[in-house]
């Protein structure tokens, strides 16, 4: 870093918008959502001012005051004292509110001047109170308080201008004298009185929307409507493109075919490539879909709601409703879920929640549910109005679920927990996405499977396509190809382990690959049974029409109930070791995670089987 760089950080109440003021200093992309709690770890960027100054500017987690109560503010505690380790202590301190919210946040304003050090207060979003109709005297504020304070939009493409011109203006600038007033409470009054005029009735539609949304019925009705909906957008809406994209892996397959000449090459691009990536491909849609809501949901300030409607359960579970926004990140992928955990104060109830997050259904086991549903249910409508298919995939998320409420249930009586808690959780105010920043999200998340497929799904890919195609049958041997590569021999050797749930070799091969990453498991099927069918070029409808002759039901249904519990993948494990900073904890999730998979699936594959 060069010597004239000067070092910012934003810190403030959760929510208030100091990840939005971060990206839009620094042209980062971090995770903005409406809800508290979204960043949790200390992010770093750079910019500079138009005089050519240059400046280092920290994103923090949020946290209600400077006495840390959760591992996430200990981040922003040490980092606003100039206490954390390997960074030293900060140049300025921009104190991050939210103008809609300020008899919170003033608070820890007052907190950070306490503290003695160069300040500035950026109140940010100034266009969500003035559509309330609060009027701000920013500048009466400023003299109030002493230190300079800048209006921002953290949304709006200019919003942050002020803030840089006064960064840049003042700066380093004078240590601001270390004021605590006796009383904040009091303190936080007299300032508001002094700069603020409020309309007689604030947020009148956020209170008529949670009259339904906190109702204990109708509320409960409304979030499994919506989930419900979810799910059947999932199957509904993303059909054509996916039949689009299988169109397009079936005609390059074809071309492919008809160019190169019969040979190791070809039977790579068909077999290998065209087949297991293009498998994984056609789920993209439906990825997509699924993030489509769950990014509207983010940002809409509906799901701490959520978390307040299911609180009572959650407690009965031995969970909290603090656990709720972690366990919903798990729904992506269980590494992010995993690593919100850290607003969780109780220790023990981090871990519980560490502990039950993979068994949320991640974005990767997509592509095996519908794969598996599409070979066994029929796409037929029920009720007049259901989509078959999108309730079978309902209840595997519900089945997902209910089996982590379940496990936290057990681990709390084993600890003899009993201990109460109050929720306190911050209900935010409802907003409606913009389009932009939707698509934005949309165009990242096909950017992260993309990724994924050109790169260890690819590998895998093509590791299990040499696998099974080597070594290669004698040319004076009968037999079948596969059942002599180093697949089929291994494949050979697990299937007694397996048999006892229906999974025959070929499964057997899948599975190891789709531990690494659990969407693997399609694309190796996809080329097992390729390869296993030499004359066929498979994509991934085809795969769904083999699966659907050559399996059980039984098989198909094991298959499906092995993937809810479905021990997790590499990347899951190592961040459980790198949270909980113990192996242990990584063998106890993996075995019980492994041994509830093996039992459920052997439980539904011996019942459908007695059915069938
Ligand atoms: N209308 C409006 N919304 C804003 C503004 N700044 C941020 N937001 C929204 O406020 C919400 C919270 O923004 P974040 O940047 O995630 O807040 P944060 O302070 O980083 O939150 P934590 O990381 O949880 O502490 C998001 O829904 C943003 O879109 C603003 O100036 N105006
Ligand atoms: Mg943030």
């Amino acid at each position: 870093m060069s010597a004239g760089t000067i070092r910012i950080a934003l810190l403030g109440n959760p929510n208030c918008g100091k990840t939005a003021l971060f990206n839009r200093l620094t042209g980062s992309r971090q995770k903005v959502a409406n809800y508290a709690g979204v960043t949790v770890e200390r992010k770093e960027g750079h910019f500079e001012a138009p005089s050519g100054r240059r400046f280092r500017v920290l994103d923090l987690p949020g946290a209600y005051s400077l006495d840390a109560a959760s591992p996430d503010e200990v981040i922003t505690r040490d980092v606003s004292r100039g206490h954390f380790p390997g960074e030293a202590p900060q140049d300025v301190l921009v104190c991050v509110v939210d103008a809609t919210n300020l008899r919170l946040h003033l608070r820890f304003v007052l907190e950070v001047r306490a503290l003695g050090k160069p300040m500035i207060v950026a109140v940010n979003m100034i266009d969500a109170a003035q559509r309330r109709g609060i009027t701000l005297d920013l500048n009466r504020l400023q003299a109030e308080l002493g230190v300079p304070v800048i209006g921002t939009v953290a949304v709006r493409k200019s919003g942050a201008a002020a803030l840089i011109a006064q960064l840049d203006a003042q700066l380093p600038g004078p240590p601001v004298v270390a004021t605590a007033p006796a009383d904040f409470h009091i303190e936080v009054r007299r300032l508001l009185e002094a700069s603020i005029s409020m309309p007689s009735r604030t947020a009148a539609i956020d209170e008529k929307l949670d009259r339904i949304a906190l109702h204990p019925v109708f509320g409960l009705v409304a979030l499994s409507v919506l989930m419900f909906l979810i799910f059947q957008a999932v199957f509904s809406w993303a059909a054509p493109a996916q039949d689009a994209v299988s169109g397009v892996v079936a005609s390059l397959s074809t071309w492919v075919t008809e160019t190169l000449p019969d040979g190791p090459l070809r039977s790579l691009l068909t077999h290998g490539i065209l087949a297991g990536l293009g498998t994984v491909l056609e789920f993209l849609p439906q990825i997509l879909v699924l993030f489509a809501f769950i990014l509207a949901l983010e940002e809409s300030g509906y799901l701490p709601r959520a978390a307040f409607l299911l609180d009572r359960l959650m407690f009965t579970s031995g969970l909290s409703g603090r656990s709720f926004i972690p366990l919903l990140s798990s729904f992506a992928c269980a590494i992010p879920g995993i690593m919100a955990t850290r607003s969780i104060q109780d220790p023990r109830d981090r871990l519980a929640t560490i502990m039950v997050a993979p068994l949320m259904t991640c974005s990767a086991r997509l592509p095996v549910y519908t794969l598996l549903i599409g070979a066994f249910i029929p796409r037929q409508t029920v009720g007049g109005f259901f989509n078959l298919q999108g309730l079978i995939l309902f209840g595997l998320y519900l089945a997902g679920i209910l089996s982590a409420l379940l496990v936290a249930w057990i681990l709390k009586r084993w600890r003899h927990d009993r201990g109460e808690h109050a929720l306190l959780l911050e209900l935010p105010s409802y907003r409606l996405p913009h389009i932009r920043d939707l698509a934005l999200g949309l165009g990242e998340r096909a950017g992260i499977f993309l990724r994924r497929v050109g790169g260890i799904i690819l590998a895998l890919t093509v590791l299990l396509w040499f696998l099974s195609s080597y070594p290669s049958l004698p040319p004076d041997a009968i037999g079948n190809a596969l059942d002599y590569s180093f697949a089929g021999r291994i494949g050979h050797a697990m299937e007694p382990l397996f048999a006892p749930i229906g999974f025959d070799w070929h499964i057997c091969i899948a599975l190891i690959p789709g531990l690494a990453a659990r969407e693997v498991a399609v694309a190796s099927l996809a080329t097992v049974y390729a390869l296993s069918n030499e004359n066929s070029d498979l994509v991934a409808s085809q795969l769904s029409d083999i699966v659907a002759t050559e399996w059980s039901l039984a098989t198909g249904m094991s298959l499906l109930v092995w993937y809810i519990y479905a021990p997790m993948c590499l990347s899951t494990l190592a961040v459980i070791r790198r949270e909980t900073n113990s192996w242990r904890q990584v063998w106890i999730s993996t075995g019980y995670l492994f041994g509830l998979a093996y039992f459920a699936s052997f439980v539904v594959y011996q019942s459908v089987r007695l059915w069938e």
